[in-house]
């Protein structure tokens, strides 16, 4: 059975890059459809897959899931052997407060510097609540690789939910020059380097579209 993954444009969706980017990079076989965000007929596109009325949502058979964190369970439970939740129950836990703590949190980021992968690494002045994400977010990327670095470079040391559920973020950090110490600049570095991600930027790159309300100064 054919997955379908319903996705917002490449450049500036960043809740659907997560579970593309996982799934992509695990190998995981899928089609996908690119609905471009808030022109006109693109509510009702969306609404023709699901009620809620926002992308990414999976296809899978007579399955419709929706919210990247639950379409990245539901994938990590289908596709065992890609192990994109650690086998370990520790390091399993940890990966997912902090992929929760991502789903829930960071709006003041969020909102201040929206995901938009062409803008090259232009700072913009941050407020103190948006200094305040970067600072908490930073502190989990150094813990992470602290915790399990010698597994592997992501932060659960193989490649995981969680890198997928920060991989906006790291997008954000560059596109907007938010500095950040060794440790999170280098995990920055794996992360843009995949080659899935540079798939999904080059896709985006080439999008006719421009969304005004994430092209900031
Ligand atoms: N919590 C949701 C958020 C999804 C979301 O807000 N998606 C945005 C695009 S990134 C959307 O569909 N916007 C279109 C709309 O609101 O009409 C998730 O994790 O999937």
């Amino acid at each position: 059975m054919t997955l379908k993954l319903i996705l917002g444009n490449k450049n500036y969706s960043s809740w659907s890059l997560r579970p593309w980017i996982a799934m992509r990079h695990a190998g995981i076989p899928f089609e996908e459809e690119v609905i471009p965000l808030y022109e006109p007929g693109s509510r009702e596109r969306i609404l023709r897959y699901s009620p809620a009325g926002k992308v990414p949502i999976l296809l899978d058979g007579e399955m419709t899931i929706w919210e990247s964190l639950a379409i990245l369970e539901h994938v990590a439970e289908k596709f065992p052997k890609t192990q994109l939740w650690p086998a370990d129950e520790k390091i399993r836990a940890y990966g997912r407060a902090i992929s929760a703590e991502m789903h829930a949190g960071f709006g003041a980021l969020r909102r201040h510097c929206p995901m938009n992968m062409r803008r090259i690494n232009k700072r913009r002045e941050l407020t103190r609540e948006v200094a305040d994400d970067v600072r908490r977010i930073e502190m989990i990327w150094t813990e992470s690789r602290d915790l399990f670095g010698q597994d592997g470079p992501f932060l659960l040391g193989s490649f995981s939910i969680a890198d997928a559920m920060y991989a906006p973020v790291v997008s954000r950090f560059f596109s907007y020059a938010i500095g950040v110490g060794a440790a999170a600049e280098a995990y920055m570095a794996t992360m843009m380097k995949l080659p899935a991600w540079q798939e999904w930027e080059a896709a985006g790159r080439v999008e006719p579209w421009v969304m005004q309300n994430n092209e900031l100064d």
